[in-house]
């Protein structure tokens, strides 16, 4: 991919002292990542957004809700569709019947959930925007249960400072396949790392952020992040993981990647990108 300009997306700041802050990169480049001054540089901006933007945000902020009206004919696809991992394409297979969330790490009881466990759980539906880095929005409604249900069941320990995702999608810029199918081994997301991403406590007890296995309606389907992905409702799509496969508890995510919390937050995009 040919490296795009810089543009800005601080509107919720609008001012021209965040400097640095106010750079992002258009779309899903990796050009940066190959220039340590640049990152270093968007480091240390993230870092004064991030606190500016916790200053100014009450913690408990909802993000706007829509109607049913507004929900998108077709809610628009992005990054991964259709994981190439073998596991991941026999649980498919399987409907998910045998997929289990993992939840470990800095927490007092480890578990392991069906999706029927966490459709037991309480559960919350919710019409909101979904904004893309690339500068597109879509709207949809999404079901699913409160990430806080979660971890209170499995009991953070008080070390633990981050929640980190684990997906089951290898992200390449190759392109995506029009449909999922998960009897044809395919090379659309094979070669690199898998894709992952954290968030702190004030956005993992949010009531809008969920451990969504429902849209519009629907089960979750393989495109949109089967059979469960994140949804924030305060943070850009690429926070949005999908193909949920572990969720563990951290007090660093140092070790995991490059180091910078998130697949495309190793690629120099802001660890909080909120909207
Ligand atoms: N596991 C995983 N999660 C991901 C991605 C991805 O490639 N893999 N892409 C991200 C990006 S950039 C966007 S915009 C949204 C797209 O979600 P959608 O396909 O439901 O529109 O998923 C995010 N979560
Ligand atoms: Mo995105």
């Amino acid at each position: 991919m040919a490296p795009k300009v810089l543009v800005s997306r601080r509107r919720l700041l609008g001012i021209g002292a965040v400097g640095a802050g106010s750079l992002l990169l258009g779309g899903c480049d990796d050009s940066v990542s190959e220039n340590p001054k640049l990152l270093d540089f968007i480091d240390k901006a993230a870092a004064f957004t991030y606190r500016a933007q916790r200053l100014i945000l009450p913690r408990g902020a909802l993000a706007p809700e829509y109607s049913e009206m507004d929900v998108a004919a077709v809610f628009r696809p992005n990054g991964s569709t259709s994981p190439s991992d073998p596991a991941y394409r026999a649980l498919a297979r399987g409907n998910f019947a045998d997929w289990r969330l993992k939840v470990d790490g800095l927490v007092e009881r480890p578990m392991q959930l069906s999706l029927a466990d966490l459709r037991a759980l309480p559960a919350r539906t919710q019409i909101t925007r979904h904004d893309c880095v690339e500068g597109w929005s879509c709207i949809g409604k999404w079901t699913g249960t409160p990430l806080s249900e979660v971890l209170n069941r499995a009991g953070v320990k008080p070390q633990a400072k981050f929640v980190l995702f684990h997906c089951a999608d290898k992200f390449s810029q190759a392109g995506v396949p029009d449909a999922f199918d998960p009897n044809q081994s395919d090379t659309v997301d094979g070669g690199g790392v898998n894709y992952y991403e954290s968030i702190d406590f004030v956005d993992a007890y949010h009531p809008q952020t969920l451990l969504a296995y429902g849209l519009n309606g629907q089960a979750l389907p393989v495109t949109y992040g089967a059979p469960l992905r994140l949804r924030l409702g305060r943070q850009l799509g690429y926070k949005q993981a999908k193909y949920v496969m572990r969720i563990e508890l951290v007090d660093s995510f140092r070790r995991f990647g490059a180091g910078r919390g998130g697949y495309w937050e190793d690629q120099g995009y802001e660890w909080y990108a909120g909207i």
